[in-house]
C-alpha cells in the first residue's frame, strides 16, 4: 500500500562501481602526482598560495576526497531544492533507476579549488541530465547541455564539492572563448593545458570508460 511519501534522496547520480572506482582514483593519484612534480606546473603555483618553484603535495591539498566516486545530475536536499519531486517524478528518472551505464571520461583537471574528472555524457545518459544544470550554477552563460557532467576527485580545505562543477563550466567557457589556454607539454601520455589562474587540463590520450549505476544517495 502506497501509504508513505516516496523519500527523496540528498542527490541523484551515476555511482562508479568498486573496480573501476579504485583505477580511478590510482589514475587520480598518478595525475596529481605528475602535475605537482611537473616543471611548468611548479614555475605557477601563486594561485595556489605558494611561491613558484616550491614543492606543493596536490595529494595532500587534495585532500578531502568523496567517500564515493559519483557523477552528480540532481541534487536534491531530500527534496528542498526546487525542482527535485519533479525530476524524482520523471518518466526517464525512474526508468533508469538502479541501472547500469558505462560513462566516459574525457579530461582531469586542478585549480586552486578542485580536483574532477570531466564526463562526456551519451544521448541516452542526458535523457537523466537535469535542463537548468549548467544554468543553475551559471545563469549568466550559455552551455551545451551536459557541459558541467563530472566527477569530483578531492577538493581544497574549505571548498564544497560543487564547486567542481562550476570549475569545469568555468573552463569550457575558457574554451568557447578560444585560445586562452596554452599547450605546457605532457603528462600521463597526454597533452596539458594552462589556462589562467592555476587552472590545468589533461586532455586523456583515450576516454576512459566507467561502470556505473544510476541512483540516489540517501545518507
Ligand atoms: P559534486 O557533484 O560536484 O561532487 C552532495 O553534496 C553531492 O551533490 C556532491 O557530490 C556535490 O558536488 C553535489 N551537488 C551538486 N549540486 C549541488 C548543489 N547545488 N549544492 C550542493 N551539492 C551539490
Amino acid at each position: 500500500p502506497a501509504l508513505e511519501k516516496e523519500i527523496i534522496p540528498l542527490y541523484f547520480g551515476w555511482f562508479v562501481t568498486k573496480r573501476d572506482e579504485d583505477a580511478l582514483r590510482k589514475t587520480s593519484q598518478d595525475f596529481l602526482e605528475q602535475l605537482g612534480n611537473f616543471k611548468p606546473f611548479k614555475k605557477r603555483l601563486q594561485a595556489y598560495g605558494y611561491e613558484d618553484k616550491h614543492k606543493l603535495d596536490l595529494l595532500k591539498y587534495f585532500g578531502k576526497t568523496p567517500n564515493i566516486l559519483h557523477c552528480t545530475t540532481k541534487y536534491c536536499d531530500y527534496g528542498k531544492v526546487t525542482g527535485s519531486e519533479e525530476y524524482a517524478q520523471q518518466e526517464a528518472v525512474k526508468k533508469g533507476y538502479s541501472k547500469a551505464y558505462t560513462l566516459h571520461l574525457t579530461a582531469l583537471f586542478v585549480t586552486p579549488r578542485t580536483a574532477g574528472a570531466r564526463v562526456e555524457l551519451t544521448e541516452e545518459q542526458l535523457s537523466l541530465w537535469p535542463l537548468d544544470a549548467e544554468k543553475e550554477v551559471m545563469p549568466k552563460d550559455a552551455f551545451p547541455r551536459g557541459s558541467r557532467a563530472h566527477i569530483t576527485l578531492g577538493t581544497a580545505t574549505e571548498v564544497q564539492d560543487v564547486q567542481t562543477g562550476i570549475d569545469l563550466l568555468e573552463f569550457i567557457k575558457l574554451q568557447q572563448a578560444g585560445g586562452e589556454r596554452e599547450d605546457m607539454g605532457e603528462i600521463c601520455g597526454g597533452r596539458i593545458h594552462y589556462y589562467e589562474n592555476g587552472m590545468w587540463m589533461l586532455t586523456l590520450p583515450r576516454k576512459i570508460e566507467l561502470k556505473t549505476i544510476f541512483s540516489g544517495y540517501y545518507g
